[in-house]
């Protein structure tokens, strides 16, 4: 496509879709206009794919996930589509500025973090390898909750993507699956007959998602909730308009927020409902589809593979069950059989107060027969397996991880250290009844996103060295290990990180009000908040440092800009307080006289998508610091290591995979590792005896406890403080020395600017592995049974 067709495309939505005259368009109209003229691109990609997937009878794959954390969705469109050029050259013959019009696409934040990422991730990668798939979702009306800070504190509103228009989704008000709740159980002629108390409707909205070079697109299809009759007229016509749209208002409900990892009680009956409404809606629309094609109903798992990112799709197991005993008529035992073969599960976490357990009273309430199915499912397990010790109901409670593998024909873990720890903890059990049900399947991410779209720079600097091809092939990326020994090559990676540096210098300056220096490190830690992720031991680091600059202002300290990113579950306390010091920090050190430009901190606030797109490719050392054995995989890490930013972290995660990858030469290693950090927990007064051996981490905590930060009020960070002395489950103490240790190993390497540079361009060279591609054609061929549809040359 031209520049001079996608323009004239552009005019024509701008008047006949949306009514407006070029005169009097808005940056808003004009972006609609262009994301109406791709979105056209995308419809026959889309529909050939569906045929394809119908004429040769393949086998789909659903991916089931509370979240889909994808972002702004018109430039990953036109990356994929290979408009670029003519979207810009568009822009500018209308006098339009390319950058605003693409930044005023509001994200879609239907996520939290790593795991709603990575389901985002897997959607790209699924449509560029031409693997029939589709995505099963909530549409939230409020995405994530915007964070901003008020005097240093997080302050949460409600995040509001929908007011905005919306190019990309298909409301399909004729696909829509009536949801019951509540109600009573009827047993009739020997079979069980649900009458639910109340119900909603689950309506589908359909958002294409197009692989590289626009080859194969599949759908994200998201349910929103609404109610099964609109309005109580009789109510309306009595003048009680309120109680009139109250069923309205109550079904809206459902789909109305996104669940910002919530820990405490509030809202479980409403999560519960969530979780229900989309795992049975899913279920009755890849049924639908199925039995539209094939007969069968005993050959499901030949056509149909089902993978449930964590457990919060795990109601799906037994609904299943019940659709194929109470509905198909099947005997207990093979429906159970043919759900398990159909099933996947992937586990992402191992914290204990993340794994989900609901109380057996509100499962039974709100779910009556699915509660007696979960109860019956836990007894053909223990009756095929002798595994009798085992159940999945536990002191009144489900538990979500072990009816997910009971149901289950793979169970993976997402990075080579967690699944070993999947096996010796959590799983033990159920890993010596089933030995060949857990595999690993380690992260990955989309190059598309990753690289080629948030990083122009080095994507460009990549293809004039190896050429094209590694965008869907980016193991080819080893062919620039050859180039790193050249100094005319090393010199181009130096330029494209410093220009990225001063872009982002600019936007810093420009949002947040604070100077920093292109030529400094930036140092980056972006993720949610959270204690295991230690982002206090960052900013102990930071303080110890401050006060040793303060101690000796006349070294010839390597300049550093900390940048901190991430929101706090908002209940979660602590992480609120380490928010609250990490801008206290900052407002202290700023504006320290003695230290002048050798140390900024910078935490922007409402980190999202967007914003990593930004600051992972100014990134000098990404920060992966987390207590090892705590962190699944980590996804960010991948992102950064591929962007030419070497790591400091821990044996932790998918970390151990890139260290091998990247070459230990290459990768700045520290720390406790998981089995070493078991073994210190039990160490007598650990943190007291690292405070004691280290007279910086005793100085930093020293200034919390003094009120060095928080003037006018000394106890503001005494919790913390207490929570390291005496409560340091996270071996925030025990690490802290090694860290601040090879922190000034950092400093020694970044000081040698010409060793840096090869370190970092070696991190992009051999980060081809962690692909989502090659994460997606490994559940392909190992956990789906599924292969890529042929598909002739693109658009
Ligand atoms: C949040 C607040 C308080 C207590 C617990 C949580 C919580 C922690 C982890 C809730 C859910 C959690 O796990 C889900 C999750 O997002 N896991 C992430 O999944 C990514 C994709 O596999 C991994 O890369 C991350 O390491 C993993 O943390």
């Amino acid at each position: 496509m031209t520049r001079d067709e996608l323009k004239a495309e552009m005019l024509r939505h701008l008047q006949y879709s949306f009514g407006k005259d070029p005169a009097h368009a808005q940056v808003r109209d004009w972006r609609m206009a262009l994301s109406m003229a791709v979105r056209d691109r995308i419809v026959e990609p889309w529909f050939a794919a569906t045929r394809a997937t119908y004429s040769g009878q393949h086998k789909r794959v659903y991916y089931l996930s509370l979240e889909f954390l994808i972002g702004r969705l018109l430039e990953d469109a036109i990356v994929n589509l290979g408009l670029g050029q003519a979207a810009r050259e568009a822009c500018a013959a209308l006098d339009l500025d390319f950058e605003a019009v693409m930044t005023d696409e509001p994200d879609a934040a239907l996520g939290n973090g790593g795991l709603g990422r990575l389901a985002a991730c897997f959607l790209d990668s699924l449509s560029t390898l031409s693997i029939p798939a589709h995505g099963y979702g909530i549409r939230y009306e409020h995405g994530l909750f915007k964070q901003s800070f008020h005097e240093g504190r997080q302050v949460e509103q409600a995040e509001d993507w929908l007011n905005q228009p919306h190019a990309w989704e298909f409301e399909r008000a004729e696909s829509s699956y009536e949801i019951g709740f509540w109600g009573e159980v009827e047993e009739k002629d020997g079979r069980a007959i649900w009458h639910p108390g109340d119900a909603v409707l689950a309506r589908a909205y359909d958002t294409p998602v197009i692989g590289w070079q626009g080859r194969w697109a599949n759908t994200l299809r998201l349910w929103g909730a609404k109610p099964t009759k609109l309005f109580d007229l009789a109510r309306f016509n009595t003048g009680d308009f309120t109680a009139a749209a109250q069923p309205e208002e109550a079904a809206r409900t459902i789909s109305r927020v996104l669940y910002p990892d919530d820990t405490t009680d509030a809202g479980r009956e409403l999560r519960l409902k969530q979780e229900y409404f989309f795992a049975a809606a899913s279920i009755r629309d890849i049924l639908r589809r199925y039995t539209s094609e094939y007969d069968d109903i005993r050959r499901l798992p030949h056509k149909v593979a089902i993978q449930l990112n964590d457990t919060h799709p795990a109601i799906a197991g037994p609904e299943l069950v019940r659709i194929l005993h109470d509905e198909h008529g099947l005997a207990f035992d093979e429906a159970v059989q043919i759900a398990s073969a159909t099933l996947n599960y992937t586990n992402h976490t191992l914290l204990p107060e993340a794994l989900e357990r609901w109380s057996e009273g509100l499962m039974r309430h709100l779910l009556p027969r699915h509660m007696r199915l979960i109860e019956q499912i836990d007894d053909w397990h223990a009756r095929t397996t002798k595994g009798r010790t085992l159940s999945a109901i536990d002191q009144g409670s489900v538990k979500m991880g072990e009816l997910s593998f009971m149901l289950a024909n793979r169970v993976n873990g997402v990075s080579a250290l967690h699944t070993g720890l999947m096996k010796k903890t959590v799983f033990a059990e159920l890993d010596r009844l089933h030995p060949d049900r857990i595999v690993n399947q380690t992260n990955g991410v989309t190059p598309r996103r990753w690289l080629l779209a948030c990083n122009p720079g080095l994507s460009g600097l990549v293809t004039e060295t190896i050429g094209t091809g590694w965008e869907d092939d980016l193991e080819r990326l080893g062919q620039l290990d050859p180039h790193v020994s050249d100094a005319g090559f090393r010199a181009r990676f130096a330029a494209v990180k410093r220009a990225n540096k001063a872009h982002l210098s600019d936007w810093i300056g420009r949002e947040m009000g604070i100077s920093v220096d292109p030529d400094a490190m930036f140092d980056v830690q972006i993720k949610r908040i959270h204690e295991y992720k230690r982002q206090l031991m960052n900013v102990l680091d930071v303080i110890a440092t401050w006060h040793a600059m303060r101690g000796e202002p006349g070294l010839d300290w390597v300049p550093r800009v900390k940048i901190f990113g991430g929101k706090a579950a908002p209940g979660y306390q602590t992480a609120k307080e380490i928010i609250r010091l990490i801008n206290d920090v900052a407002t202290v050190v700023n504006s320290d006289p003695a230290i002048g430009d050798r140390l900024k901190v910078v935490y922007p606030p409402n980190y999202n998508v967007s914003m990593a797109e930004r600051l992972i490719p100014a990134a000098d050392l990404s920060e992966q610091i987390s207590t090892a054995g705590k962190e699944a995989s980590g996804t960010g890490n991948m992102k950064f290591a591929l962007n030419g930013a070497p790591t400091i972290g821990t044996l932790d995660g998918a970390n151990v995979e890139i260290r091998e990858r990247v070459g230990a030469g290459n990768f700045f290693l520290f720390g406790l590792t998981a089995e070493e950090a078991m073994a210190r927990r039990e160490v007598p007064d650990h943190a007291g005896r690292a405070i004691a051996a280290s007279p910086e981490l005793a100085q930093a905590i020293a200034h919390l406890e003094r009120g060095t930060f928080s003037p006018g009020e000394p106890d503001r960070y005494r919790h913390l403080a207490q929570i390291l002395r005496h409560h340091d489950y996270f071996l925030v103490c025990s690490d802290f020395a090694a860290y601040h240790a090879k922190q000034r190993a950092v400093d020694a390497v970044f000081r040698d600017r010409d060793a840096w540079v090869a370190m970092a361009a070696r991190n992009t060279a051999r980060s081809g592995w962690f692909s989502s591609d090659r994460t997606i054609r490994s559940y392909a061929a190992e956990i789906w049974d599924v292969t890529p549809v042929e598909v002739g040359p693109g658009a």
